[in-house]
């Protein structure tokens, strides 16, 4: 629970209660509550269209997503990831029986370095697993002429990237499969929830025979599937929350603003500006504190920042490679990720949601602008 005195990274984009009251009592008229209902075949079709990709399988949260797709896709071997990332990214691959491979990122977007890829590449190499982290799209024409090269699928980690776009067209349509997390702490959110965005029918049949069991009817098992399966009430969450999405994302840009111009001449801080041709989503406002040159380190700030009840948050450290399971890796040392290690203790993710106000603004920059 939170001290409502306290600033805190994020704070989730709530419907209006009476509305979702009102659906409830639909839900409970109905009597269906989960296992495909209408709600459910509602939300994946309006956010279809409001995403502007074809195909949209709704999962439970946003790791069962990057599960299922390695399993749909049938993924082996050794799959090349980022150690910058939520545990979730490298945990979905350990969990498919997958060596994950590591390689280092580009400071410009926090996304994994195409330059480092084919180096990593081995005959035991099957996929290729990005993050679009914080949201900024990785360089995915790159990537993809990569895997194309040598014959590798793309599955992107894109729970920062709802809503994003490049050139008019959704990231969500790049490389094979794009997960989503739907989770509280996100711009778009189910309370938890997530989803698996697929290029077409036959595919997004197969994940949902996956995302249930593997049934397809009544009596017949096809794969060895899951349980992920999104109820009727997130459902109907979600699609009162999809309504006010843009109003909370212009919000979000608008904090953006705010803080690029009290930071812009802090000497030793770097931030994100907006990348041409792209719409963000402004899901984080990472910042990144070079010690010497603020006079101050990353961790000191920090806890000066929770000291007053501002609580950033150091996403993303530790790097992945770093915990127990995964630092025995020969990918994970620390000499291979020189970037991501500096970035890992260079960051803090400043408080960055629809709902803070000026006060709030002034008393997070006050403790930062020196
Ligand atoms: N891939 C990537 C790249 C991801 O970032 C994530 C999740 C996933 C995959 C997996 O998706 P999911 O399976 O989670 O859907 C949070 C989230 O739990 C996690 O979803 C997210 N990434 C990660 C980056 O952040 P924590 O441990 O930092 O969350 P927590 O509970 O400390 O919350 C952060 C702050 O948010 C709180 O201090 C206050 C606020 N908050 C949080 C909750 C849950 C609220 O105000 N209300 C709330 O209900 O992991």
């Amino acid at each position: 629970m939170n001290n409502p005195d306290n600033i805190t990274v994020t704070q989730p984009l709530l419907p209006d209660l009476d509305e979702f009251h009102a659906i409830l009592s639909d839900i409970w008229d109905s009597k269906w509550v989960t296992n495909n209902g209408r709600f459910h075949k509602r939300l994946e079709d309006a956010l279809c269209e409001y995403l502007q990709v074809p195909y949209i399988s709704l999962f439970t949260n946003g790791t069962l997503p990057l599960l299922t797709a390695l399993q749909a896709l049938r993924i082996s071997g050794e799959v090349i990831t980022t150690p910058y990332s939520f545990v979730a990214t490298t945990h979905a691959i350990w969990w498919n029986g997958c060596r994950p491979v590591f390689v280092d990122i580009d400071p410009s977007n926090c996304g994994m370095d195409p330059e480092k890829i084919e180096a990593a590449i081995t005959p035991s190499t099957t996929a290729i697993m990005p993050v679009h982290c914080y949201g900024k799209p990785c360089n995915t024409e790159r990537i993809q002429a990569i895997a194309d090269k040598f014959g590798l699928k793309v599955i992107y980690d894109a729970a920062h990237a709802f809503g994003v776009e490049v050139n008019g067209e959704s990231v969500l349509k790049q490389g094979e499969m794009s997960t989503l997390s739907f989770h509280a702490t996100k711009v778009y959110n189910t309370l938890e929830g997530g989803a698996l965005v697929v290029k077409d029918a036959e595919t997004k049949q197969r994940i949902d025979y996956l995302k249930n069991f593997g049934f397809a009817g009544e009596t017949e098992v096809v794969a060895p599937g899951i349980n992920s399966k999104m109820d009727e009430v997130r459902a109907a969450y979600g699609l009162l929350n999809l309504r006010q999405v843009d109003e909370a994302i212009e919000k979000r840009h608008q904090v953006a603003i705010k803080y690029r111009e009290a930071l812009r001449n802090v000497k030793g801080i770097r931030f994100f500006n907006d990348m041409p041709g792209v719409r963000h989503n402004y899901s984080y406002f990472p910042i990144f504190i070079n010690a010497e040159e603020y006079g101050m380190t990353r961790d000191e700030l920090y806890f000066k920042m929770k000291g007053q009840g501002v609580l950033g948050r150091r996403y993303f450290y530790p790097l992945i490679s770093t915990f127990s399971t995964y630092r025995g890796l020969p990918s994970a040392a620390p000499e291979n990720l020189p970037v991501a290690t500096r970035i890992a203790n260079e960051v803090i993710c400043l408080p960055m949601h629809h709902d803070l106000s000026e006060e709030d603004l002034a008393r997070i920059l006050g403790l930062i602008v020196r």
